[in-house]
């Protein structure tokens, strides 16, 4: 069982993640608590070697200092390929976070929204076919990073970039422990559970 521990406005999280599948492998204790401290969006430039990230860093964990949030600067009408990457650094060595994620999947799904319009207050960004938002971008989940109910789990996703514009983009990771599955397939609910992560990020696209 992961439950969220509290988050800011802006951020997040110090979460629990259990390791109840994996024990025999896994000498960790069930329940051991994790901090996510670091959080990298990496975005790879189809066709491209280019590739730029966007960083999310809390090297003190909950409370104590802020944390320290990177602008997204993407270019106008251009594909990447983006990879989400959790870490926790409190730790000699650093945990991987995103293989625990991945691990759960059938309970976690990243979401990509826009806060500034819609009611009830998140379009998702995979979805918004038709929606009007701030930022000229289209988000869409990898066929390959699917769960095992077929509902994606958000950590590769394409991004493609319109003409210049500039928004916010809210990267959220619910947390949906027998609620995902029943979501609809397969882009899953945003609404559902709870946030283990919520991120703002100011994204500049030109
Ligand atoms: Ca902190």
């Amino acid at each position: 069982m992961k439950t969220l521990r509290s988050f800011s406005l802006l951020a997040v999280a110090g979460i629990i993640l259990s390791s109840c599948n994996n024990d025999e492998k896994n000498p960790n204790p069930v329940n051991e608590e994790e901090l996510i401290t670091r959080i990298t969006l990496t975005f790879s430039e189809v066709g491209s070697p280019t590739s730029i990230e966007a960083i999310w860093g809390d090297p003190d964990g909950d409370g104590g200092n802020n944390p320290e949030v990177g602008d997204i600067h993407l270019k106008s009408n251009t594909q990447y390929s983006v990879n989400i990457a959790l870490k926790d650094e409190s730790k000699n060595p650093a945990v991987d976070i995103t293989e625990e994620v991945e691990e759960e999947k059938d309970e976690h799904q990243f979401f990509f929204t826009d806060k500034t319009v819609s009611t009830p207050g998140y379009i998702n960004y995979a979805q918004k076919k038709g929606a009007t938002t701030p930022l000229n971008l289209e988000v869409t989940y990898q066929e390959s990073d699917k769960d095992s109910n077929g509902i994606y789990t958000g950590l590769s996703t394409t991004f493609l970039t319109g003409a210049a514009s500039s928004g916010k983009l809210v990267l959220t990771l619910k947390h949906q422990p027998d609620l995902k599955m029943n979501a609809p397939t397969p882009f899953g609910d945003p609404l559902l559970g709870e946030s283990d992560i919520e991120i703002e990020f100011d994204v500049i696209i030109q």
